[in-house]
């Protein structure tokens, strides 16, 4: 099953919504298999960012993401990379549709409130940078299979 990570940034966990964003994508329809607050290490949001490392605002995203805690997760369901990025909305809060996480929460780029991965290769990677295989469960939620 598709599986991609998702990440409340330290905007989303100082303003009280890691709740509010996850019963978003629990009501959905999909699965957590792993979660964790933790504060990232400068080596981590380095490498996490590592595509963005010619970029004028590299200093900011690395000093930003590992200014407070973040919520870490991996969701899992059908289609999970593409349809969270369009929950997510547009990087840019003032292109984010309302109704979007981004639309609903935040105003500007640098605080966007949360990551999610971009593509198969991304959610690969980026589960791999955060998450150990162990700290992954696997389980069947048979209650709402006519969801997923
Ligand atoms: P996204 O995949 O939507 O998180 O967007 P990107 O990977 O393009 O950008 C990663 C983060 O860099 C964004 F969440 C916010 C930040 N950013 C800026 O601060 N300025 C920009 O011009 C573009 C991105």
């Amino acid at each position: 099953m598709e599986k991609t990570f998702l990440m409340v940034k330290p905007d989303g966990v100082q303003r009280n919504v890691i709740g509010e964003i996850v019963a978003r994508f629990e009501k959905k329809g999909y699965h957590l298999v792993g979660a964790k607050l933790m504060q990232i290490p400068t080596e981590l949001a380095e490498q996490h960012y590592g595509e963005h490392k010619e970029r004028p605002f590299f200093g900011e995203l690395v000093d930003f993401i590992t200014s407070g805690p973040v919520f870490a997760m991996v969701w899992e369901g059908e289609n999970v990379i593409l349809t969270a990025r369009q929950m997510m909305g547009a990087t840019n809060p003032k292109d984010a549709a309302p109704g979007t996480i981004r639309g609903d929460f935040a105003v500007t780029v640098g605080k966007n409130m949360i990551h999610g991965s971009d593509s198969a290769e991304s959610a690969e990677r980026e589960i791999g940078l955060f998450f150990k295989e162990e700290e992954l469960v696997t389980y069947e939620k048979t209650m709402n299979n006519w969801v997923n």
